[in-house]
């Protein structure tokens, strides 16, 4: 099935893998290039062997397809998953007042006295975007992330480019086209980026009336990233299906560096001595035609009823 793919790449990399340091500090098991092909016709690939928080993958898919790179959107629909690299521009800056944060995502992990001083300061911090539009200006933007680089690519004659609506376009017009490419790598903007993208490159390919999708993710955390990846790429293909009047064919998953932080390895082997459920279904309102004017209600998922939560701390 579908899921086991993804349980099949966490046995392979904890048997296989090679133990290597890596930016974080917090080491990894890894191995080098990796594919997974899921068939959206059999279900939607969120995982059941624990629960995966969907509405976030939706609000974060949505800021990704709107253009928008601050993380206001985002606590306005209550997602936390970008805040840890938004908070070092704060805690970076002269502005900052707070206690020293220093190397704040290790730190949090070891040492109790600290994490509840980071925890204090980030409360204020995403206090702060909410309410005071100025400070979001400042410190929300995430820098040249998937939203720049989708909608508003920028050229060196000072134009930008709309990728995401001219390969839909593009799949509506020349279905058979070997060139339905939107990519999130600018090397000219890469050493602003609070995080390089992971997710490199997308394309699209259209047979028997059917969308496919294959991305190229660099570099994958397996335990806390790569499943809401899958699951936001595959969401990404219903809805771009939905406005060409396709239906689903393939999310194919790509994966360079495919790794599983060392202090991950207890909860992988929780995940991997549970048993794969029924793939839960998706529903989109069909009353809305764009991809451009999802909203969040608008996207549901249905049947969903995964194994508990599992959690982890995460690498930043
Ligand atoms: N990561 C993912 N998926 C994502 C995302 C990040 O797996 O969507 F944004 C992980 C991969 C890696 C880390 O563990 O975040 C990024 O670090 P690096 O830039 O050093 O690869």
């Amino acid at each position: 099935t579908n899921e086991n793919q993804y349980l099949e790449l966490c046995k392979h990399v904890l048997n296989k893998g090679s133990d290597r340091g890596d930016r974080t500090g917090t080491g990894t098991r890894s191995i080098f290039g990796h594919q997974m092909r899921f068939n959206l016709e059999e279900g939607f690939p969120l995982l059941t062997t624990k629960r995966v928080p969907f509405k976030l993958i939706v609000s974060e898919l949505l800021w990704f397809i709107k253009g928008d790179t601050n993380i206001r959107y985002l606590l306005e629909y209550n997602n936390n998953i970008w805040n840890e690299w938004a908070f070092k521009n704060w805690i970076e800056s002269s502005e900052y007042d707070g206690p020293d944060m220093t190397d704040f995502g290790l730190k949090a992990q070891e040492d109790p006295n600290f994490n509840e001083q980071y925890l204090k300061q980030m409360e204020r911090f995403k206090q702060m975007i909410l309410e005071n539009e100025e400070f979001a200006q400042k410190f929300g933007h995430l820098g040249d992330v998937y939203g720049k680089q989708w909608r508003h690519w920028k050229t060196s004659q000072n134009d930008t480019i709309d990728q995401l609506a001219d390969v839909i376009n593009k799949i509506k017009t020349s279905p058979e086209s070997r060139r339905l490419i939107v990519s999130a790598w600018n090397p000219e903007d890469v050493p602003s980026m609070a995080l390089p993208p992971c997710h490199t490159l997308f394309q699209f390919y259209v047979q028997d009336g059917k969308l496919s999708c294959q991305l190229y993710q660099r570099s994958g955390d397996i335990f806390l990233g790569i499943p809401f990846n899958i699951a936001s790429y595959s969401l990404l293909t219903h809805l771009i299906a939905h406005e060409c009047g396709l239906k689903v064919g393939e999310f194919i998953h790509t994966i360079g560096d495919a790794h599983i932080y060392h202090n991950h390895f207890d909860q992988v082997k929780e995940q991997l001595s549970r048993d794969p459920r029924h793939l839960p279904s998706l529903s989109i309102n069909s009353e809305v035609t764009s991809v451009f004017d999802f909203e969040v209600e608008d996207i549901k998922i249905e049947n969903y009823n995964p194994h508990p939560a599992i959690k982890a701390p995460i690498a930043v």
